[in-house]
């Protein structure tokens, strides 16, 4: 069993696939920190974990046909250490609803595909930069390879614009720790890339490689997966060819309390309190989040309960939020909706019908959890 020296993990984590392993937390209990719990924080893993010393561990950087190679000491004692406080979403996010409008390939993911942590290590920029790399070199991309494989032997791989990884406000980092600790197996270590504002996909776990090139990765995660579709779009006839890989994700946002289908009692001013996270790719900034409980007559806004103090566009961590929505005497049953309003003015789709793709990625329409009220 390649999956046996997988890491233990949290019970409280629902997998939705156990080899390889896939979990995601319960959404009322990830809306409970600012800073996701090392183990409530999502995994989402295509190979077994790779059992990786630190004393046999190199992280290779390839650059004009030359090899480079440092140790974790050097990448602690060589760089300066910074921390970053991102958020990483898989695309898949949320899939189980797009579902409902037509059966999608994937795994069946709830809305708590998203974490957000603080992510400390050197700066790709700074690393990059002691091999001699230089602005502008000619260089269109930065591949990434993990050190867990398949049974062939390749690796996973990503890449991301040579623009994002070299920018010195792009902080991209090769981060050896997650809130103060060593990264945990689950999510990459001794290194993984972490690239703020950017799908999950591509902050590459259990970094292995670096290559600064002229061409994407060839990997099937950049080339025939982790890209979006016209709705009408199906499996005889997609090309994969055709959709560029997605890189910054779209605004989206979630209620994680109440849960969908509990039985809710209303506080003595007949409101309900309702809370979730929002977030938007590209570093941009929550600017508002929106709700309602009455099919859109009247939407209230929600007050951000926690949000980073940084500036335009760099608000790579995600926002919470909480609002106590009136609810009409004598309802029975409410269907509660969010919408978030990133700060380019962004806003998510009503329904997943015409953002519908045959992969069930970019599933950020408007959420709706259905509630019963007892007096
Ligand atoms: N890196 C490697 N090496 N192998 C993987 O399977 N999965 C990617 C990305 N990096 C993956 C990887 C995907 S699709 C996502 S969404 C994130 O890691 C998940 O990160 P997490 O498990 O730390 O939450
Ligand atoms: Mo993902």
């Amino acid at each position: 069993d390649p999956y046996a020296k997988d890491p233990r993990r949290h019970p409280a984590l629902k997998p939705s696939s156990k080899k390889p392993f896939n979990a995601e937390p319960p959404p009322s209990l990830l809306s409970e920190n600012f800073i996701t719990p090392v183990d409530l924080f999502y995994v989402r893993n295509h190979l077994p974990v790779p059992d990786i010393s630190e004393k046999d561990y190199r992280l290779e950087i390839n650059f004009q046909g030359k090899d480079f190679s440092l140790s974790l000491q050097d990448l602690k004692t060589k760089f300066e250490k910074v921390t970053v406080t991102a958020a990483i979403m898989c695309a898949g996010n949320r899939r189980g609803e797009m579902t409902q409008i037509k059966p999608v390939k994937g795994l069946n993911w709830g809305h708590a595909v998203i974490g957000n942590a603080t992510w400390s290590g050197a700066r790709l920029r700074d690393v990059l930069m002691h091999f001699g790399v230089k602005d502008d070199p000619g260089f269109e991309h930065v591949q990434f390879e993990g050190l867990d494989a398949d049974v062939a032997n390749v690796p996973y791989g990503a890449s991301i614009p040579f623009e994002k990884a070299f920018d010195p406000k792009g902080d991209v980092i090769l981060a050896y720790e997650m809130n103060d600790g060593p990264l945990p197996r689950d999510h990459g270590y001794p290194v993984r890339a972490v690239v703020p504002g950017v799908v999950g996909a591509r902050n590459v776990k259990w970094l292995g490689r670096i290559i600064v090139t002229n061409v994407e990765s060839n990997s099937h995660w950049q080339q025939n997966d982790y890209k979006g579709f016209n709705p009408s779009v199906d499996w005889d006839t997609v090309d994969f060819s055709k959709s560029p890989a997605i890189q910054e994700l779209p605004v989206i946002s979630a209620i994680c309390s109440p849960d969908a289908g509990s039985v809710v009692k209303l506080d003595s001013n007949n409101s309900l309190n309702i809370k979730g996270y929002a977030w938007s790719g590209g570093g941009r900034r929550i600017v508002r989040v929106d709700v309602t409980a009455d099919s859109g007559k009247t939407w209230y806004s929600a007050d951000i309960t926690a949000q980073e103090n940084k500036k335009e566009p760099h608000h790579w961590g995600w926002s919470l939020w909480s609002l106590d929505v009136p609810i009409p005497k004598g309802v029975k049953e409410v269907e509660l909706w969010a919408k978030a309003v990133d700060s380019s003015y962004n806003t998510q789709p009503e329904s997943f019908a015409n953002i519908w793709n045959l992969r069930g990625v970019l599933s950020n329409a408007y959420h709706r959890v259905q509630v019963k009220v007892t007096a």
